[in-house]
């Protein structure tokens, strides 16, 4: 598979575009260039608001079934070459081909799901207290939406900010992470050849410091969905606020983990090993704590290190590799540092940059086991966004919870237990936008929200019916008849 120069450019006004300067886009499991990604400007983004702008209008007079019928179309063509964007995404930010190729299915049964919201209900009917009206909700597209993107799920993130934009009527700016933006914009481009109108999609790839500061900034972008770090999503919240934008953010998590006396230990183990270390841990919903019972703790502890220290971790092309290399040099860099942090304050198995049997040009390191950290440290409070997880002994549940809530985050949690009621009391006592009783923490089924509480997350949520809310705006209608 190659990439050719029409695969990276940017879409503005149904042009797709070269810019002036390009930025390397290189493998990270190879130290390979995958291809020279456009650098677009403040500028760029400007022609695209505006092409946004101005197809506004047409594009949210159509009927709804109307939209979707290009992400029908996408879907298909997505799906007829999922084996090659697969390949393209595992190349370009390093996720394992088996992870690659369910990611690249899932982008394109969220586009279905997104096409499917055609046919349901857009707004509420209510009895009024007046007989004779008729009292109801209609919902409107939110207006030009900027979308901005991560790069760790660089074929379902921009899927699921992409289609309900699309689907309610919205037109769109949109900035694909660097690190993977090939791979998302894919996606644009099966909208694209899908005979989307010019203009209602636009895509602007460069830094997110002139390009994604552009976009929030603009007057004439009314909303801005991000998904990324709390640092950054905070930034954003603060800038587009002085213009008043619609913001939805979701942010970093440190998702716990209690393992209660009576679990299925090594289902446990499983699921935390899954939730820790696929994609190389590069998830917002990734297991990051766990709280084991002390009961269990030997059992548990032991189960899980022999299964961090037995995984293969390689090129993700390469057959029988279970975890790829980070996303880049920088990243690498940043969690071995937090990690170097972490093995003073306490033991750590693993955490080391790997190098022997030909890893030594791409960015791998060893999945980290930390142990025995104090409650306060660095590691136990702040996210690091790789493949490391800290476990400690509780005595009880209520111990367990009040260390799970302690952080700052609230996107995903986990319990493993056999008790009823000790799974609702978790249910309902732990900060989190989403919670598994007996599954691991990451993981987003198309049609349910998805979203965090407290620091994970600003705004409605994304996905399943809560789209709505951050794609449309409502208004309430009182209609009655006019007197003869
Ligand atoms: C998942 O757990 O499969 O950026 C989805 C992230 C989240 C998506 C997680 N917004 O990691």
């Amino acid at each position: 598979m190659t990439t050719t120069k029409s695969d990276a450019a940017l879409l503005i006004d149904g042009t797709w575009e070269e810019a002036e300067a390009t930025t390397e886009d290189r493998d990270p499991g190879t130290g390979e260039v995958v291809a020279e990604l456009p650098r677009g400007s403040a500028d760029d983004v400007d022609r695209a608001v505006s092409a946004a702008r101005r197809a506004f209008g047409e594009w949210s007079a159509l009927a709804a079934s109307a939209r979707a019928k290009y992400l029908i179309a996408a879907a298909d063509a997505l799906e007829s070459d999922v084996e090659d964007w697969a390949r393209l995404m595992c190349r370009e930010m390093g996720k394992p081909l088996a992870e690659s190729k369910i990611e690249c299915a899932r982008a394109a049964a969220i586009l279905r799901f997104f096409a499917g919201e055609a046919h349901r209900p857009f707004g509420e009917h209510y009895e009024s207290d007046n007989a004779g009206t008729w009292l109801f909700t209609r919902r409107q597209p939110t207006g030009v939406t900027g979308i901005i993107t991560p790069w760790n799920f660089p074929a379902a993130i921009p899927a699921w900010k992409l289609a309900p934009a699309l689907v309610f009527g919205n037109t769109v700016v949109a900035k694909f992470a660097d690190d993977a933006a090939v791979t998302s914009l894919r996606v644009a481009r099966a909208l694209y050849d899908a005979g989307l109108p010019k203009g209602v999609l636009n895509v602007v790839t460069g830094p997110g410091s002139e390009v994604g500061a552009a976009l929030v900034e603009h007057p004439e972008i009314d909303a801005i969905s991000f998904t990324g770090s709390t640092d950054v999503g905070h930034g954003i919240l603060q800038s587009a606020s002085k213009s008043a934008k619609k913001v939805q953010l979701e942010l970093g998590g440190h998702n716990p983990v209690i393992v209660r006396r009576d679990a299925d230990v090594p289902a446990a183990v499983a699921a935390v090993a899954l939730g820790a270390f696929a994609s190389a841990g590069q998830k917002c919903t990734a297991t990051r704590r766990i709280y084991v019972n002390r009961a269990v703790y030997d059992d548990f502890a032991g189960g899980l290190s022999e299964r961090a220290r037995d995984l293969v971790v390689g090129y993700g092309l390469d057959e029988g590799t279970e975890m790829g290399p980070l996303v880049n040099e920088a990243q690498l860099q940043g969690v071995l540092e937090a990690l170097e942090r972490a093995a003073k304050e306490g033991n750590m198995q693993g955490g080391r940059r790997l190098t022997d049997d030909g890893l030594d040009k791409g960015c791998y390191m060893s999945p980290a086991v930390l142990t025995d950290l104090p409650h306060d440290s660095e590691f136990a409070s702040d996210e690091v966004f790789g493949p490391a997880v800290a476990l400690w002994p509780v005595d009880g549940d209520d111990e367990a919870l009040e260390l799970a809530n302690r952080t700052t985050y609230g996107l995903s949690a986990a319990i493993f237990t056999r008790d009823l009621n000790a799974a609702k009391s978790f249910v309902e006592r732990i900060e989190a936008g989403i919670v598994h009783v007996n599954s691991q923490t990451a993981g987003a089924e198309v049609h349910v929200p998805f979203g965090g509480l407290a620091g994970s997350g600003y705004g409605p949520h994304e996905q399943g019916r809560a789209a709505r809310e951050f794609y449309t705006e409502q208004k309430t209608v009182y209609l009655d008849p006019a007197p003869n």
